[in-house]
């Protein structure tokens, strides 16, 4: 098995300035809680964790919003961090799994992983497109935004996010699972040729296909190192109902994990995340079962099998 010499970095980010909603930033406590460590360890791992993230504090009162950009400073501030820590594994070799928090940590740690594999290419498993730019949003949330940022498509520049450098390309992100975009973002996939396999493509030709579909995209030649991050909010609400903005229709507690398996048998995995895990959403049983299905989504994609 690949992962007998493997290692692993655990990259807790509890951080919530991306949404409004308390409590995400309590996800990868929970993960960690529920034993995540061993149960990738038992897969063959040698699992590293320094222990949670603890961010330098950015004064809310000194963090105005910038246009419609909530908390823009801390956001910036946080994920440049993460990318700092994300990039300096890869680098060495090892495999990040960063657990948030909001999906606008996915900004650090493709940003990351970029710096170290500039052709890696991106797998989004989501109900949203994340997609929207300084000129779109109309809730000023930046977890409905990071996309926006590793591609470069905001044509107001933010010195705050000079940072960021738009390494990703159109024709190396894929989605899968989308069935809640914006309008703008709905135009910003058309214009710039972005693969989307939403919940349409998924019932259509099912998840086997669409995996396949969305290499084929991203990775003809199954050379490219890929980076899969995985907003919990992907999987139908009665499969993962703690999360900030659970939409109806949406994978199964199967097709998620196929994902993952699939990825994980590419071989070139190099960076995963898992996001928005909100145990504070829903009832302690709810709460339960989602922190339980975002540890076996991380488990399938570092190779655990059925078999
Ligand atoms: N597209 C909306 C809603 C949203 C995006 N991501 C989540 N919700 N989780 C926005 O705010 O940009
Ligand atoms: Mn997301
Ligand atoms: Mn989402």
């Amino acid at each position: 098995k690949t992962a007998a010499f493997a290692r692993g970095q655990i990259v807790g980010c509890p951080f919530s300035g991306g949404q409004p909603k308390l409590g995400v930033d309590q996800g990868p406590i929970h993960l960690v809680n529920a034993g995540l460590i061993d149960q990738l360890k038992s897969l063959g791992w040698k699992v590293n964790f320094d222990g949670h993230h603890q961010f330098e504090e950015v004064n809310a009162q000194q963090d105005p919003p910038i246009g419609v950009l909530k908390n823009p400073r801390l956001v910036s501030k946080v994920c440049k961090a993460v990318a700092d820590v994300v990039g300096s594994h890869v680098g060495r070799g090892e495999l990040p799994v960063t657990i948030g928090g909001d999906h606008s940590l996915a900004m650090g740690t493709i940003s990351g992983t970029l710096s170290h594999h500039p052709d890696a290419c991106v797998i989004w498993i989501d109900a949203h497109a994340d997609l929207n730019t300084v000129e779109t949003t109309t809730s000023g949330n930046i977890h409905g935004m990071p996309v926006s940022f590793l591609l470069g498509l905001n044509k107001t520049p933010i010195p705050e996010y000079a940072w960021v450098e738009p390494r990703l390309t159109p024709d190396r992100i894929a989605y899968i699972g989308l069935r809640d975009v914006d309008a703008g973002e709905k135009r910003l996939l058309k214009e710039n040729g972005i693969k989307a396999f939403s919940m349409h493509e998924v019932d259509k030709y099912g998840i086997g296909a669409v995996v396949e579909k969305a290499l084929d995209a991203v990775n003809p030649k199954r050379d490219r190192p890929i980076h899969l991050s995985f907003d919990v909010d992907a999987l139908d609400p009665s499969v993962a109902p703690s999360t900030g903005t659970p939409v109806r229709g949406g994978l199964t507690f199967r097709e998620g994990h196929y994902i993952c398996e699939a990825v994980h048998e590419t071989g070139l995995l190099v960076a995963f995340d898992i996001m928005e895990v909100n145990p504070s959403l829903a009832d302690a049983d709810a709460a339960k079962a989602t922190v339980a299905v975002g540890c076996s989504l991380v488990r399938s994609a570092l190779g655990e099998t059925l078999l």
